[in-house]
């Protein structure tokens, strides 16, 4: 009897009910015929935007392109209230999408995936949670996301502090910060969101920041009745176009150099971006900002221009503008009346990179100087063990005992972002080294649930059960995502998440694949088209000859 012919529970099972399970469980249970079970932690599906319910939490692309393309009708019934809405609102959208399509019905929630174990005698995989049960499946799909593990400092004393401690990327409740004293660690895109917030409710706001960054407006505003309209009208061109972007998203307006032009011509290309918003100065003014140190120079210095216009007290300006890195190294934030913040009297703003942070105390936060910051909340916005952390909290075990954590010891090894040598029949959504998060994430999410569809159907047409990239396939890849990293200013500039910097210990690769949307597309296009270059499949995972 052929190993594979033992029976799993499901034939696929779904990590995460977020924008990957929702679709991955639509599209693999209702458009392919397959049996699918889903597990999430949460109480309900959302993903990201169920856990981070801090105040200012907003998606930073328009929600007209971070959302769902897969559905027509979807996309048309839908109506989105501003054009950059809050957490709640695309929490009720992914709800109203799992109700349209019965998503729920075949997710467990309040469950923690614990462990996943190829069983290379049966040939599938074996899910344990929390809870104790053992699940089945022949195929693996990690929806578990790219910034799901939030990073909690280990401050001296931090369980000692007797106020209350939130966590930006854990936040659950809704919480009335009115009167209180709140101080913040963290300013990049959530501490800066909820800065925004909090410095309207609290009596006073204490910002400890080690690190400024380059926030420019988002330019939200509330939803045009006629360009909604428009939109909906033009929703598949305008698709179309966003797949052919590098950040998935349908702007047009990049010139190739900032050092091609006049100082007045490139001002004029700054200040239309600035007013447009979003991020049209991070990606739709000059193609060379990331490339280029002197063309990156004049974005930075034009934003710490703005900065010092938007800032009353000078010395607070200055220690609000970035110099010690290039624009776009670190994740640029977005942002609404953020600096204005600053020149509120209840918001004062600490340097702790002069004056480090030396211990939390039970009355508040200590610096390295002796000065205590008394506080009744402290706000940990200190970021996410990005990309590959999800995937190595759930411990998973390949083929022949190999651990997913020996296997990315010196940083992820995968082919495409998509799968991993030695891991049959496992895909990760959205993986380390794909263009996940410099890829708008639905569409990012669509591609890579469509290419594992396309995988699976390929191996039921073959008569097949088990794939996997060869070691040669995937050695390329890593070497292909490394030095498309080298051209940009990405590795040796900024200690951010997009290299695993910010966590210590954690090897410093990058881990995203920057040869942008289109190109990667193109490339899965190729794979697919050479008959699934550079994947062995078998009837078991002993058969493969990889
Ligand atoms: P980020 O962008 O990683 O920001 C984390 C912030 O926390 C950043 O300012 C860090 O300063 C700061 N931080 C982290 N650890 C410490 C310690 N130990 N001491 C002082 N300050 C610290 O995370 P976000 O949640 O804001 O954003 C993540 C992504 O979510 C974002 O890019 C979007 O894609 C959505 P540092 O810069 O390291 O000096």
């Amino acid at each position: 009897m052929s190993t594979s012919t033992a029976t799993p529970d499901v034939d696929v099972v779904v990590i995460g009910a977020g924008f990957t399970g929702i679709y991955a469980i639509h599209r693999f249970r209702d458009r392919m015929g397959l049996t699918v079970h889903g597990f999430d932690a949460a109480a309900d599906v959302g993903g990201t935007w169920y856990w981070n319910r801090y105040p200012g939490a907003r998606v930073d692309i328009e929600s007209v392109h971070y959302s769902y393309s897969f559905d027509e009708q979807l996309q048309q019934e839908w109506h989105w209230t501003e054009r950059f809405p809050a957490q709640p609102e695309i929490l009720r959208y992914l709800s109203h999408v799992a109700d349209r399509f019965d998503i729920r019905k075949d997710v467990t929630f309040g469950v923690r995936v614990t462990s996943a174990t190829w069983d290379d005698d049966a040939s599938f995989w074996r899910v344990t949670t929390d809870d104790g049960a053992v699940t089945t499946g022949r195929y693996l799909v990690s929806g578990a996301g790219t910034l799901s593990v939030p990073k909690v400092p280990d401050f001296p004393g931090v369980e000692t502090f007797a106020g209350r401690t939130l966590l930006t990327g854990n936040w659950l409740e809704d919480v009335d910060l009115t009167g209180q004293r709140v101080g913040i660690i963290g300013t990049g895109s959530s501490g800066i969101q909820a800065i925004s917030e909090i410095a309207k409710q609290a009596a006073s706001l204490t910002v400890l920041q080690r690190t400024p960054n380059y926030a420019t407006p988002i330019g939200n505003h509330s939803t045009d009745p006629e360009q909604e309209a428009a939109e909906k009208a033009a929703y598949s061109d305008i698709r179309a176009k966003s797949r052919n972007h590098f950040l998935g998203v349908p702007y047009d307006e990049v010139q190739p150099s900032a050092l091609a032009v006049s100082p007045e011509q490139r001002r004029a290309v700054f200040d239309d971006r600035w007013n447009k918003g979003g991020f049209r100065l991070f990606i739709d003014s000059f193609a060379d900002l990331l490339l280029d140190k002197a063309a990156n120079d004049t974005a930075a210095e034009y934003i710490r221009e703005r900065i010092r216009e938007r800032v009353q007290d000078p010395a607070t300006a200055e220690l609000l503008c970035p110099t010690g890195y290039p624009y776009g190294t670190k994740r640029p934030p977005l942002e609404t009346d953020y600096y204005e913040a600053y020149n509120r009297d209840t918001v004062t703003l600490v340097d702790v990179a002069a004056n480090r942070i030396d211990a939390v105390m039970p009355q508040g936060v200590r610096l390295a100087d002796g000065t205590v910051h008394e506080l009744d909340v402290l706000v940990l916005a200190t970021g996410f063990d990005a990309c590959t952390g999800p995937l190595l909290a759930m411990n998973v075990t390949g083929r022949d005992g190999l651990r997913l954590a020996d296997s990315w010891a010196d940083g992820p090894q995968t082919y495409l972002g998509l799968t991993v040598h030695g891991f049959p029949n496992f895909f990760m959504v959205t993986g380390p080294q794909s263009p996940s998060v410099l890829y708008n994430m639905p569409l990012a999410i669509e591609d890579h649930v469509d290419l594992i569809g396309d995988v699976l159907a390929h191996l039921a047409e073959s008569g097949h059960t088990v794939v996997e990239p060869s070691a040669t396939a995937q050695d390329q890849w890593v070497a292909e995502t490394n030095a498309l990293s080298e051209m940009t200013l990405l590795p040796t500039s900024a200690s951010s998440w997009y290299m695993g910097a910010n966590i210590p210990g954690k090897p410093r690769r990058v881990l995203v694949y920057l040869g942008g949307a289109p190109r990667y597309r193109a490339i899965c296009e190729d794979v697919k088209a050479g008959g699934w270059r550079g994947f062995a499949v078998a009837d078991s995972s002993r058969g493969l000859e990889t």
